[in-house]
């Protein structure tokens, strides 16, 4: 067995309580890898108090509910915190109040946040990450936590089209096909349908993307367009990866005006061009060909859509300079 899993599982023994976290803004993969390793570790040791926490979000609610706690008052907790790299994007814990800390991710590393880290940036997936300990350990299993888990790993591959999709995430796939039953048409259903107004706002997109000679495309979404499509701040992270494939984008990025939390939440993706570290400039980050940021001030999003449009360009001069 891998030999971090060992570790994992002697401190899921080891404490009563545990509390597991994800990043903000969650997206399937961080909230099935929680919401699955929650009911698993309950599933297994019924004793143990454990709360999966983190705002909820109604359009998921599907993969279960999330824990209302105030970790001011737990009894040397032990956390676990999954599909985050930074600090400051955990949702929804006071980091100083927990015992001990483990991180599962696949996220590149950006700093060490925790004293047992299982990190492996070639997984397609955090649910690829917790089906694999499930596997490998004594962790039960049951068709709810295996719904989630195949979700996590659907979204986040996006279908098995990124490049992180292995053997292993097939095998994986298949194990849990297989002995749950899993009604695979109906889980789609859960991901994939959406109003045709998200659609029509996709096009509304496709027909207004400034794309520039370094074949970096973005867009600027604000209230009044959002308003009219009657989508809201998130709707254009749904779309995002439907702007891959295209001939005239090395990467492309969307701002959508979050009123509410008066922030800019950029979206960016990219099929050859680095771009994790640009968006961490702007208090963001994520992986290499796929990251995000929030922005208070306009003039940040002008910026980092500029250099976003240099690092294309670099990534392009490469291209043909090698060939
Ligand atoms: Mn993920």
């Amino acid at each position: 067995m891998n030999i971090v899993f060992k570790q994992i599982i002697k401190k899921i023994k080891e404490y009563d309580t545990i509390v597991l976290a994800r990043h903000i803004g969650p997206d399937p993969d961080a909230l099935a890898s929680e919401i699955a390793l929650r009911d698993s570790i309950k599933l297994t040791f019924p004793k143990k108090k454990v709360y999966a926490v983190g705002n909820s979000v109604a359009k998921f609610k599907y993969f279960g509910s999330l824990d209302r706690i105030d970790d001011n008052n737990l009894n040397k907790p032990l956390l676990i915190i999954l599909d985050v790299p930074n600090k400051s994007r955990i949702d929804g814990i006071n980091y100083d109040n927990y015992d001990y800390v483990i991180r599962i991710d696949h996220h590149p590393n950006v700093e060490e946040i925790s004293d047992l880290e299982y990190v492996c940036v070639t997984a397609s997936s955090t649910c690829e990450l917790i089906t694999e300990l499930m596997v490998e350990t004594k962790l039960k299993m049951n068709e709810s936590i295996a719904n989630n888990l195949f979700l996590g790993i659907v979204a986040d591959s996006d279908r098995f089209l990124l490049s992180y999709t292995t053997p292993k995430t097939f095998k994986l796939i298949t194990m849990l096909i297989e002995k749950y039953n899993l009604n695979i048409s109906n889980l789609y259903n859960n991901l994939y349908l959406r109003p045709i107004n998200e659609v029509k706002f996709q096009a509304y997109i496709t027909l207004n993307m400034t794309v520039t000679e370094n074949n970096f495309g973005y867009i600027k979404l604000d209230k009044s367009i959002m308003d009219e499509f009657k989508v809201d701040a998130s709707s254009a992270s749904n779309m995002i990866n439907n702007f891959n494939f295209i001939k005239e984008l090395y990467a492309w990025a969307f701002s959508s005006y979050d009123e509410k939390n008066k922030i800019y939440k950029i979206n960016i993706r990219s099929r050859g061009p680095i771009i994790n570290d640009v968006a961490q400039n702007y208090n963001g980050g994520g992986h290499i060909f796929a990251s995000g940021a929030r922005i208070k001030e306009e003039s940040d999003v002008d910026k980092l859509f500029k250099d976003l449009d240099i690092r294309t360009k670099d990534y392009k001069n490469k291209l043909f300079s090698t060939k």
